[in-house]
This record gives structure tokens, sequence and C-alpha cells, in this order.
């Protein structure tokens, strides 16, 4: 494979490890544990992994040696920059505790624990891929596991290759699965430890023991570069409105993080939407008097931020959603039968009078995605939806309208632009270089010391590497009962942006100004090499968080 010269030199990088990991370690277990919500329901479907105690990782003398064993690793869910480095973590911890012990790779995610679809990771393997970006070592899926047949045929393999942990690597859908497992697998003493490792770009994966998610960081600092470029492309020709939606399924982090990294006109955060309940028209109202004031001024220019949840924190359309969840789950099998064509009829006979016409409200190419089109744990694929292009169409009209009416008088030409797929495999920053490989080496001292139902934990990162504290949390403290495809399930609560914390409030005491001036801030590409200044700043939202 040849390689890029960026390749080459970064390959060299050896990242860092906090100093509770680099020598002989002792678990101290802290205060045992409750779910965040519904403790009681919790703890029933979770009898023997409930309530398990934090742990932290303490150095000790000495040397940290286990008997052979082998680890089973899976890639779980969309793709965020250093899951390369977590393996390359995972694999140097194992050999350092037994030079014989074995790192296993199950193919393309979930599936290839059910279908036995697997590869040995060598060391010649991992170390291609070491500080690289993307998850093609083993590749990665949304299977769901969730059913005992799946959990019976994956302990079919993990007994043949021997594996004694397996360790996800994913989001909150696939660490939920991490834990249902975890407690299978311990209440049939099938002698298989499951441990869990914080990935999504989304950045909603997150508490007072998990920071950060993993690809945050690398991923922000993308589209925050694009974004900036586009800034100065938009203030030399000063012509164009851009309308740059963003990822992040739900939560607004990641809008929100590039906000602060680049002071765009305005910023849409759909947890606010959400709080002060407005209508699309709120929202499309909102873009369009901050166009219009700029307008005054001979500012006929600007970007505007969109996260691609944003449709799903409108009140109206949550609720429409909510209603079509539990619509399409009574009626599955009837609806399995409804050609495509008439799937959209069928559909608004059976809302409530109420629902059918906001569903009618919206573009087909909306209304399909809301109903018919779902990912394997039931979500909306809110990539999918064009919301940049629909804000830009509703705001050019609702300015035509002002125009005639003698309320504008500047001009609206429109780009659009989607940042999502281009960040989530780029090389990672030095950050997540480290705190990958960090949460990597960390999930097999977790393994060492027996544990199952944790997730891996490496929190204090917005201080130094050496100051890093490493540890675990049992992943039922982050369950709370939500409902899925019509019925009660446990599932990790997302962590949305908090309209009371400090990034989003230093957001609100700006971005007034941010509208009204042109005040951007150009971030430029990530540095791998050069002063820690540039090279190894952590996310605004994690400094502002732990100000
Ligand atoms: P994870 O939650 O699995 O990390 O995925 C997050 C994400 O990147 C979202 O931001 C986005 O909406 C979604 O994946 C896109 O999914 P897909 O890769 O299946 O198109």
């Amino acid at each position: 494979m040849e390689k890029s010269a960026l390749q080459i030199a970064r390959a060299a990088y050896q990242p860092k490890l906090p100093l509770a990991l680099r020598g002989a370690l002792n678990a101290v277990e802290g205060e045992p544990t409750q779910s965040v919500a519904d403790q009681e329901e919790v703890e029933k479907l979770f009898p023997n992994t409930y309530g398990m105690p934090y742990l932290r990782f303490e150095p000790v003398d000495g040397e940290m040696k286990t008997q052979q064993m082998n680890v089973g690793v899976i890639l779980s869910g969309g793709q965020a920059p250093g899951g390369h480095n977590v393996i390359s973590g995972l694999f140097d911890g194992i050999k350092k505790l037994n030079p014989a012990n074995k790192l296993y790779g199950f193919i393309l995610g979930p599936s290839g624990l059910v279908e036995h679809n697997y590869m040995e990771l060598t060391a010649e393997i991992v170390d291609e891929y070491r500080n690289t970006g993307g998850f093609d070592i083993i590749g990665s899926g949304r299977t769901k596991l969730e059913k005992k047949d799946q959990f019976d045929k994956g302990l079919e393999i993990l007994k043949a290759l021997d594996i004694k942990a397996l360790v996800i690597i994913g989001g909150d859908d696939s660490n939920t699965n991490a834990c249902v497992l975890a407690e299978y697998y311990k209440a049939i003493d099938a002698g298989v430890q499951v441990i869990g490792c914080p990935k999504t770009i989304d950045g909603d994966l997150k508490n007072s023991e998990i920071e950060t998610s993993f690809g945050f960081d690398t991923a922000t600092k993308v589209y925050s570069e694009v974004i900036g470029n586009i800034m100065r492309d938009c203030n030399s020709a000063k012509k164009y409105w851009h309308f740059v939606k963003l990822m992040g399924r739900s939560a607004s982090h990641v809008t929100l993080e590039c906000a602060l990294q680049t002071h765009p006109n305005i910023t849409l955060i759909g947890e606010e939407v959400e709080a002060k309940n407005q209508t699309l028209d709120d929202v499309v109202t909102y873009i369009a008097d901050a166009v219009a004031d700029r307008a005054t001024r001979g500012m006929n220019y600007g970007v505007v931020l969109v996260p691609e949840g944003l449709i799903e924190f409108i009140p109206a359309i949550k609720k429409l959603i909510a209603e079509l969840n539990d619509m399409l789950a009574a009626n599955q099998a009837d609806f399995d039968l409804v050609a495509d064509d008439n799937k959209i009829s069928y559909v608004l006979k059976h809302l409530s009078d109420e629902n059918a016409a906001i569903f009618k409200s919206l573009p087909l190419s909306v209304s399909r995605q809301l109903a018919l089109e779902r990912d394997p744990h039931g979500n909306v694929q809110v990539s999918l939806i064009e919301t940049e292009q629909l804000l830009a169409e509703m705001v050019g009209k609702k300015l035509a309208e002002w125009k005639k009416e003698g309320l504008f008088n500047g001009k609206f030409s429109t780009q659009h632009h989607f940042f999502g797929y281009e960040g989530r495999c780029a090389a990672p920053s030095n950050f997540d270089a480290d705190y990958c490989y960090s949460l990597g080496f960390n999930a097999s001292m977790l393994i060492a010391a027996g544990k199952t139902g944790y997730m891996s934990s490496v929190k204090n990162t917005s201080k130094p590497v050496d100051e890093w504290i490493a540890g675990g949390i049992p992943i039922t403290m982050m369950m709370n009962m939500e409902k899925r495809n019509g019925e009660m399930k446990p599932v990790i609560r997302k962590a949305l942006v908090e309209l009371d914390g400090n990034p989003y409030k230093y957001f609100v005491c700006h971005r007034t100004k941010w509208a009204r001036e042109t005040d951007f801030i150009y971030p430029g590409p990530i540095q791998y090499f050069g002063p820690a200044e540039v090279c190894d700043q952590p996310t605004k939202t994690l400094t502002l968080e732990h100000e």
C-alpha cells in the first residue's frame, strides 16, 4: 500500500499514556453506582451487572502479568477518528500483560461476531494502522445485537477462539448492546467479559466519568477548518449566504463546538429550539431577521450553521416522529405489505389529524425519511435530510415576501454544504491519538482486573496527558428506560447540549455580536507537529466544561 508523506511521518508517533497506565497498577473501587434514571426497572433487567462501583487505576510498584488470554474486538456504528488507536492501545496492553496473548478482530461490526467472520490482528497488521483515521482495519457495521440467538451464536465463536474478553468500540446504541451482552454472559456464567469504549463524533456519549467520546475532537477540527475556509471565501466575495449542515444525529455538540471555533453569523442549536418550543417558521424568521439586519448595513453575506438533528428537536416534528414510531411498531406487518408508492398515504391515514397535517406540510424528501427510512436501531437518518437546503429555501421565500412589503432591501443568494462523512475518518488529532490509545490500553487493564459490563474511562482530559485519570465505569450507570419501536427498553441516555452549561452560555454571550459583525475565525487544518498551542489544544467544549 503506497503511503502519503504525512502517513509515514505519523506512523512513527508514539501516543502518550497517562502516568497511571505506564507501569503496574491497582484497581481502586469507588462508590457503588445507580443508573441515571429508572433505577428499579434497570436493576431488574441487569441483576448481575447493576450497581457495580466506579474503578480508578493507581500506579503501584512491580510488573503486571497475566495468564495467556485471547481478546476480541468489534468496531461498531459510524466511523470516528482514532478507532485504530483504540485497537493499537488494546493490542499493546494485552501484549504487555503477556506476549502470547492474541487479539482477534470481528469483521464489519457486530455482524462479524454473529456470523463468525474474524481475523487475527497481528503486530504486522496493527503497525500498518497506528495513528491513522478510519475503521478499515476490520471495518464497522450497525447490526444491532439484541437477541439471545445472536448472543449464543457469538459465544460459539468466542469459545472456539478461546476469547476471554470482548471489547466493543461504539456509541450509545452499541454500548447499550455491550451492556446487554455483558449481563447475559455473566448470567449464564459464560466466562466472557465485555468492555465498552466511548466512540462517536457526535459527542453525545459523555457524563462526569466519560468527558468526551473519541473522534469529536478531530471531526470538529476538520469541520471548523472547512467552515473557516468558507468564511474567508464568503468575506472575500461578499455575495453568498452559506448554509452549512453539520453531522451529529441528535445532539448539537458538533455545531456548537464549530461555532465556538469559527464565530459564524447564525448558529442553530436543536436543544434551544426545543426548549423554546419553536416552530419551523420561528426558526426561519430568526434567520431571516439576521439576514435582513445585515443587509441594512450592506452585508448581503454570511454563514449559518445547522445541526443535522435540528428537525427532530422542533417540538411539533418530535411529536409527529413519536406517533410515527408507535404507529409503525403497531402496524409493521401490515405496513410491510403496502406497495412503496402507497406507503405515504397509508401513513397519513393512520396518523392523528394534527400530525397528519404536519406530515403533509413537509417536503416529500423529508416525510419519506421520517416515515420510511430508518437505521437498524430505529433512528431517523437525519444525515440524509437536506435541512440546510430546506431552510435556505424557506428563508428565501420569507425575504421575498418582506421585500414586497418593503421590509427587506438586500440580496439573498445561497450556497449549501453538508459536512459529515469527510470528518469521520481524518487522521486523529494529537488529542484523539493519545486519548484513543489510552482508552484501548486501559480496556486491557479492565480485562486484566477481571471486569465486565464496564466502559473504559480516561478523564481529566483538559489537562496534560500525564495527569489523565484512568479507570472504568459500569455501563448500567448510564442507562435509563426509553421507548424504542413501541416498547420501553433500557438504553444509554444521550448527553444533549446543556442550556445551563458553560459552552452554550459562552455562545449565547457572543452570538449577537457574531451576527451583526463579521468576526470570523479561520482555524486552519489540524497540525500534528509543532508548538503545543497549535497542535495539542482540546476542544473549546471540553475546555469550557472544565473551567
Ligand atoms: P455513531 O453514533 O454510530 O457514532 O454514528 C454517528 C453518525 O456519524 C451520525 O452523526 C450520523 O447521523 C450517522 O452516523 C450517519 O450514519 P451512516 O454512517 O450510517 O450514514
